[in-house]
């Protein structure tokens, strides 16, 4: 030992590492960064989107689009054509997109659209009870004993509300819809087949929804509360200036100075889908697959399946049917074999990360 020290005091080996600066001047934490890259990149992202509105206003044309444009037109299979014909039930489309080694599942669920019946009443039930069924099966995946590493995300991520381009105002039946759904999803609104509307209509009529929208309390993405600072807040207040957007739709592609565009032919010219001066197709595709997917993920997770989850599980002698729970958690098993989480509990049920 004695000649273990004589060594490092003269300037030596250890001594002379642990005084340097190499070891106490890094420390290296951003390699923890490469590390989450490496993690995300194998694990790979889901992201699902809902597309909701009146029938026959290009829900079906939007999901098309958005699976032909930019974004994912390498992942497409080159002959993809498909004729849309009126949407019947609820349909999900999934595209594995990958950039650059990251893969992402994009799934876009499609919905019959509603205002076809004579009585709409309660036409939004059976997309409320789609998006609650999503919570639920999550919910029942967490509260196994031996749960799923990665449980299967399906729940709706961003439900895109299509808006009829009236010019006029917003109508009761969207707003009784808006109201209900985003209770439970972040809803982007969009104005349909804006390509009906001149420059002025759009600005005015954009103008009256937003006023619409905040006088009936209508929460709509991205909600102020939620921006996490003053940058994020300058990001998101020219997003909200701007929504909702207006778009165009459409499967086809036209030539346009030699380029293969994505467009819709009229007599007068082609209005080109992703040209940011035609319409805003570019600005909602960019909001939900580049600039704000995870954002939409994170409150997806933390602020509307958390209040499904809480609200779930507060039910008053909530009983868990079929299923097993976290041991720590001390549960009821009543005569007829189900189980009852006491009402205390409930929050220590925590999501795996
Ligand atoms: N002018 C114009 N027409 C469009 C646009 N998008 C779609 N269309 C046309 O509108 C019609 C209905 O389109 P769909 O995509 O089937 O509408 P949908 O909302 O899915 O209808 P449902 O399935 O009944 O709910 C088709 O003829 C489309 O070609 C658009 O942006 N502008
Ligand atoms: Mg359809």
């Amino acid at each position: 030992m004695a000649q273990f020290w004589q060594y490092c005091s003269k300037g030596h080996g250890l001594q002379g590492t642990i005084k340097g600066r190499d070891l106490f001047g890094y420390v290296g934490i951003e390699a923890v960064l490469d590390q989450m890259r490496r993690k995300t990149m194998k694990a790979g992202f889901e992201f699902n989107i809902m597309v909701v509105g009146q029938s026959g206003l290009g829900k079906s044309t939007l999901v098309n689009t958005l699976f032909k444009s930019k974004v994912s037109r390498k992942s497409c299979t080159p002959n993809y054509e498909e004729k849309i014909s009126k949407t019947v039930k609820l349909q999900s489309v999934s595209h594995v997109i990958e950039e650059k080694g990251v893969k992402m599942k994009l799934t876009v669920i499609d919905t019959p659209g509603f205002g076809d019946q004579i009585n709409n009443e309660n036409c939004w039930e059976p997309i409320v009870n789609y998006v609650n069924e999503q919570y639920e099966r999550y919910l029942k995946e967490e509260l196994y004993v031996n749960r799923k590493r990665r449980i299967p995300d399906t729940r709706v991520h961003c439900c895109v509300y299509f808006l009829p381009a009236t010019g006029h105002w917003l109508r009761p039946i969207d707003v009784e819809f808006m109201k209900r759904l985003g209770k439970i999803v972040s809803i982007v609104p969009v104005i349909a087949k804006a390509d009906t509307l001149t420059m002025e209509e759009r600005q005015e009529f954009k103008q009256r929804i937003r006023h619409d929208l905040k006088a009936n309390g209508i929460r709509v993405y991205p909600q102020t509360e939620y921006d996490e600072d003053p940058e994020d807040r300058i990001l998101n207040d020219k997003i909200r200036e701007n929504i909702p957007f207006a778009v165009v739709g459409t499967d086809k592609e036209h030539q346009v100075n030699g380029n293969k565009v994505l467009g819709r032919k009229t007599k007068w010219g082609i209005i080109e889908v992703e040209n940011m001066a035609h319409c805003e197709f570019a600005n909602l595709r960019d909001l939900l697959i580049r600039s704000h997917l995870q954002d939409l993920k994170d409150v997806t997770h933390n602020i509307h399946y958390e209040t499904f989850r809480v609200r779930r599980l507060n039910e008053s002698n909530l009983t868990v049917h079929g299923l097993a729970l976290c041991p720590q958690i001390p549960c009821l098993l009543s005569s007829d074999s189900t189980l009852t989480v006491p009402k205390f509990h409930v929050n220590c049920l925590q999501t795996p990360r």
